[in-house]
């Protein structure tokens, strides 16, 4: 039998005996990443290894910026300048990941996070966050390693994280190894300046739901999700020939139908899992009706009600025209190296 791997262990395999003296702060951003083929079941839950393969998009300056430093006492975590008390949810989390990575027990963290996506509408943070959160420990204790072991580190926190440690169009290979060291994000060498992503804000409320007992609902209970990776395989095809062609109807199709799919294994499990609102369903039909009156306008949508629109800089100005509210980004300019 394969070994099962605990997060610790890959954690010590990564960063190895890499033992720098730990600076006293470090500050890093990563961007938010939404995904036109998605990542939606996992195979190892302890280690967010996926069923499949996903593609994303960095969103440029929306995302995630973190200051890490040593404290003493326990674990201190700022959001937006509040103070999160211990018992917060996302505080726990926080400790449990950075329970991995304590160069000894009695060491605790400041973490000062400043999310620049719409957290409070339901737009991902956990991401770039994690990214970020990875980024900061390297720098603040000298590992030097690169964006693809940090990548892996930062699946550990959560699987979409480990696309967030690039700008632009980004790979999250699934990999096959057992210790998930073949599973982590690669940006893709296109660029493609005339992408525009839209955020359309349609509810600010709690979800239903999370994402992660989402997930493993659809994988344990739908009878749809057998179909799941070979239409993944299918559209992820289809995304990389249309980026290489920059063919945008093709990619927004695959995009917008992969989404779709996603979301028809959600409702067939038991007990369903539907994300949708009457705004949801109304901005899908406004999408399809523009394409109709020929704007080149695609949706995908994620664990939430909202959605997020697809075009191309040529047709910027009758989206916005359309969805007045819409927050449009530039996002895949440039990889991240260079931006
Ligand atoms: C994605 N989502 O590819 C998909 C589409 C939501 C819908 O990645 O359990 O927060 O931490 O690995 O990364 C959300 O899942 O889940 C997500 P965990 P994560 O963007």
């Amino acid at each position: 039998m394969s070994k099962a791997w605990s997060r610790q262990s890959v954690v010590e395999k990564v960063i190895g005996d890499r033992k720098a003296p730990a600076r006293e702060a470090s500050v890093a951003f990563a961007p938010a990443n939404i995904a036109l083929c998605k990542y939606w079941g996992k195979r190892n839950e302890v280690l967010n290894l996926p069923v499949t393969s996903s593609l994303s998009i960095s969103l440029g300056a929306l995302g995630s910026h973190c200051r890490l430093s040593p404290c003493s006492g326990s674990d201190q975590v700022t959001l937006g300048g509040e103070t999160l008390e211990g018992e917060h949810p996302f505080v726990e989390r926080i400790r449990d990941y950075l329970n991995l990575f304590r160069p000894d027990p009695e060491q605790s963290y400041k973490i000062e996070a400043i999310n620049t996506v719409p957290t409070a509408a339901g737009f991902a943070s956990s991401a770039s966050g994690f990214a970020a959160l990875v980024l900061a420990l390297d720098g603040l204790h000298g590992w030097g390693l690169s964006l693809r072991e940090l990548s892996i580190l930062a699946r550990l926190g959560s699987g979409s994280a480990c696309r967030s440690l690039w700008q632009g169009l980004v790979e999250w290979h699934v990999g096959s190894a057992t210790d998930g060291m073949d599973s982590y994000g690669e940006p893709l060498g296109d660029t493609w300046d005339e992408l525009r992503v839209g955020l359309l804000v349609l509810e600010a409320g709690k979800k239903p739901i999370g994402s992660r007992p989402a997930m493993k609902r659809t994988v344990e209970t739908s009878p749809g999700y057998a179909v799941w990776p070979d239409r993944v395989a299918h559209d992820l095809a289809n995304l990389k020939a249309a980026i290489a062609a920059k063919d945008f109807e093709r990619l927004g199709e695959a995009a917008e139908s992969n989404a779709l799919a996603m979301h028809a294994t959600m409702i067939m499990a038991q007990p369903p899992v539907l994300y949708w609102k009457a705004a949801s369903v109304t901005a899908m039909n406004d999408v399809w009706a523009a394409r109709r009156d020929g704007v080149s306008l695609y949706f995908t949508m994620d664990a939430g009600p909202n959605i997020k629109l697809l075009f191309t800089a040529a047709d910027e100005a009758a989206v916005v025209e359309r969805f007045p509210a819409l927050r449009v980004t530039a996002p895949a300019l440039r990889p991240a190296e260079e931006a």
